[in-house]
């Protein structure tokens, strides 16, 4: 996530902790090539310009010369006031707490909105919450058929009318949610490739016969100052309630996310990192900022952990990894319980100071599921005591999973290494990690 933009200010930082002392200039120069940074990163340049003069007037104050880190002190007033521009605090989702409670999703078209549906879905789920997800997308001949695929797939209830236009399916949806007990109904509408009148009256008719709790826009992070632009279009039409960054799991730049919530004033409520119905977060403005200045994201990963890994398990792991008893047997367990944790480089963003060392670096995913076919042709036997893996056994073992001999042996050899590894720098490296969150270290 905006891997460019971090790594331009972690440079600018450094530079800055650099100086004992620092001066007027110096803050004045760091401060500048900060807002250089945020403008390549397609931030707005009025939102831009406005942070630096906040950041100037906190920083050039005396207090932050005169103090001990000066440049410490910087870094944080630059998170304070990023914190401050991504919304301050983290803003909830309307309570679900009627029968039923409506959430309206509307965006451009392939913004995200049906993969939102199905993912706000899946998270009220796992409130023990019954939820009705509604294909209110009549044009797309495929839309109907991707939320219920989708909801199908975490078992939700999915709701469509034939031949009736979106108002009347939302109206009816509604209807059938008050009868049959349904806790949240969530709206998916359907896009346009560009904002146009029809869409908006389509949209506000909807909105004012079913009255959302929550309206939701989603924002596609990828595409920059246009979604901000989009943005303000919808909530001045509609006035939103909320907004979705999706795909901040990609490259994206940086600018939508940084500049959304200042220009059109409407909170950030949520966060997509991918393309499964799992991967949605609450939008943390201060979580956000840690991410975006290279400073990792703990709280989230350790969360992100609990939900899904077992931390008995991974406790006992690291445990074994401490005192060099890890065999392949538990390598094998770790990579499942890395894939469980969504998209690599997602996870790996989050590890304090990692991300940079791991520039340049392609986490294959493949690479991990060959890993696994590998270790899964040999013996219990062996996958213990990898040493008497010989040659006719490589052969076995190359043959049982379809690699060649070179693949077993390339595997052999990065599990020693990295039994090495753990024996020599692992412990000292990775001591500032909460309890439990050893197996991430094996992303190295
Ligand atoms: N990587 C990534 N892909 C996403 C994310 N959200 C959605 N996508 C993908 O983006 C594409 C479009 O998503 P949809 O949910 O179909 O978008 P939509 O807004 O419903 O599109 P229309 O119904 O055509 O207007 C799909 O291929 C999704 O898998 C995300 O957070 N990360
Ligand atoms: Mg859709």
């Amino acid at each position: 996530m905006f891997s460019n933009l971090t790594d331009k200010l972690e440079l600018v930082f450094k530079k800055i902790r650099g100086h004992g002392k620092l001066s007027e200039k110096n803050i004045k120069d760091s401060l500048r090539e900060v807002r250089q940074a945020l403008l390549e990163a397609d931030v707005n340049y009025k939102v831009a310009r406005d942070f630096i003069k906040a950041v100037e007037q906190k920083a050039v104050g005396t207090q932050v010369l005169q103090s001990i880190d000066p440049g410490q002190q910087i870094v944080k007033i630059v998170h304070d006031e990023l914190v401050t521009l991504l919304g301050g605090s983290t803003e909830a989702l309307a309570p679900i707490d009627k029968t039923p409670t409506v959430y309206m999703i509307c965006g451009l078209q392939g913004s995200g909105k049906t993969t939102l549906a199905a993912k706000i879905a899946l998270l009220t789920k796992r409130k023990n919450k019954k939820s009705l997800v509604v294909a209110a997308d009549i044009y797309r001949p495929a839309a109907v058929k991707q939320l219920k695929v989708l909801a199908d797939s975490i078992q939700v209830e999915h709701f469509h009318l034939e031949g009736k236009t979106p108002q009347e399916i939302c109206h009816e949806a509604i209807r059938y949610a008050g009868k049959n007990f349904i806790d949240l109904v969530i709206l998916d509408t359907a896009g346009r490739l560009h904002i146009n009148d029809q869409m908006m009256t389509e949209l506000e008719e909807i909105k004012a016969l079913v009255k959302p709790d929550e309206l939701l826009l989603v924002a596609d992070s990828m595409t920059g100052q246009d979604a901000v632009n989009v943005a303000e279009e919808f909530h001045r039409r509609l006035s939103i309630t909320g907004i979705a960054l999706s795909k901040l799991d990609g490259d994206a730049r940086g600018g939508a996310a940084i500049s959304i919530r200042k220009v059109t004033g409407c909170p950030i409520k949520l966060a997509s990192m991918g393309e499964k119905p799992g991967d949605l977060e609450p939008f943390h403005p201060d979580r956000m900022a840690s991410r975006i200045l290279g400073m990792g994201d703990i709280v989230s990963l350790v969360e992100k952990a609990q939900e899904t890994v077992d931390l008995d398990k991974a406790q006992k792991m690291q445990e074994k990894l401490l005192s060099a008893q890890f065999d392949l047997e538990d390598f094998l367990e770790q990579m499942g319980q890395l894939k469980k944790l969504g998209p690599l480089e997602s996870i790996v963003g989050m590890i304090p100071g990692i991300s940079r060392q791991l520039k340049g670096i392609q986490i294959d995913e493949r690479d991990m599921e060959r890993m696994a076919a590998i270790i899964k042709s040999m013996t219990i036997e062996e996958r213990h005591h990898p040493h008497i893996i010989d040659g006719s056994r490589k052969k076995r073992i190359a043959l049982g999973s379809g690699n060649s001999v070179q693949a077993v042996n390339q595997l052999l050899k990065q599990f020693s290494a990295m039994q090495k590894m753990f024996d020599n720098i692992g412990k000292k490296k990775f001591k500032g990690l909460p309890k439990g969150l050893m197996p991430f270290s094996m992303i190295r």
